[in-house]
């Protein structure tokens, strides 16, 4: 099968099945999984953060975070687009008990006076913001600016509040700014990535920060349900994730180019050309979406067909050339197929 629908779909490599079977391993509630801590001290290094926690996923990263930034009652300003206020299952609300005030992006990237407007300042009326949080790369293929990031930084610390990133994609995010991850933390105090994304690992996402921040967010992971024991077992292909596989992701953005490239080819197909700088596609279709899909899926290829007008395709560690190759020659297939319906 290949499969176009997220980067969260691909398989560990051989290295990481086989590092897996080797881990060694203990238990991590109590600290005592070696494979872990060397992950952690890892993520923590290479972020330019004094400390890392490993986490089960995305949203769990996300979520502690904001649990641990915040108290009960606090809004959180956050995008109008975001992962965190849309498909997070409102987590936030249930979770920490804070409310969102949302602020439009453009080309993913929080708008600085919706930021400023946002911070409501002191009245009896209004709840405290207590965390600004920005997404990049976003999940909307765009990544914002350096300048963007550190203007969004100045603001929250000329009035006293964190910024947390959800860098699910932050290291596809680094490559298209050329820019070393560490340089983009520098400009937030918290962050999550996914190594369960373009890295290839089958589980998990790190949340990084200072010391004080990771050890509260221990604990909120306790709480969660989130601490787990012999963990080892999942850092070890977290580690290859981190180590090696982040250096490959410019073949994913060089593969979604091409497969940008190709649909664009076909009169059916009109790509996003704005969203284009990590290893997403979206394209509006004169298709049926669903029919597509299904005659795609005979074919042993798997797109996503549910975002109303808009299809993303994902490049990831799974596609090769050739793969593209195979889903443009399908779509010529089903088209000239439909033609003769008609
Ligand atoms: N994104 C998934 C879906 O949930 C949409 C995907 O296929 O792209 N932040 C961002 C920006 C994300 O894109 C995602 C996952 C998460 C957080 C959550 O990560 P997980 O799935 O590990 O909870």
């Amino acid at each position: 099968m290949i499969d176009f629908r997220s980067d969260t779909v691909t398989k560990p490599t051989a290295s990481m099945r086989e590092a897996m079977q080797n881990a060694v391993v203990g238990d991590d509630v109590y600290g005592d999984d070696p494979t872990i801590n060397k992950l952690e001290a890892y993520a923590a290094t290479l972020t330019g953060k004094d400390a890392a926690l490993f986490v089960p996923s995305g949203t769990m990263g996300n979520q502690i975070a904001i649990m641990t930034h915040t108290k009960r009652g606090d809004e959180i300003i956050v995008g109008a687009n975001s992962h965190i206020k849309n498909y997070e299952v409102g987590a936030a609300a249930v979770l920490s008990g804070v409310s969102y005030h949302l602020v439009p992006e453009t080309r993913g990237m929080l708008n600085l006076d919706g930021v400023k407007q946002g911070i409501r300042g002191q009245d009896i009326h209004y709840p405290d913001t207590g965390l600004i949080c920005i997404e990049n790369a976003h999940g909307t293929g765009v990544v914002g600016s350096l300048e963007w990031m550190q203007a969004i930084h100045e603001t929250a610390q000329a009035n006293r509040i964190p910024v947390h990133l959800d860098g699910a994609r932050v290291f596809n995010a680094a490559v298209h700014l050329n820019v070393e991850v560490k340089t983009m933390l520098k400009y937030t105090d918290s962050a999550m990535f996914c190594l369960s994304k373009g890295l290839a690992s089958p589980i998990g996402s790190m949340l990084v920060g200072e010391k004080a921040f990771i050890e509260r967010a221990r604990k909120m992971r306790k709480l969660l349900g989130g601490g787990m024991r012999q963990v080892g077992v999942l850092g070890a292909p977290g580690f290859i994730a981190l180590e090696s596989m982040r250096r490959r992701l410019k073949d994913d953005h060089t593969n979604a180019d091409y497969l940008a490239q190709e649909l664009d080819k076909i009169d059916s197909f009109t790509v996003n050309g704005d969203a284009r700088d990590i290893n997403m596609v979206f394209v509006t279709t004169t298709l049926d979406q669903e029919k597509l899909a299904d005659y795609l899926r005979t074919h042993d290829i798997i797109i996503s067909a549910s975002r109303g007008e808009t299809m993303r395709f994902v490049c990831h560690n799974d596609i090769q050339k050739e793969s593209i190759d195979k889903l443009i020659d399908a779509i010529h297939r089903y088209i000239k197929k439909e033609a003769h319906h008609d």
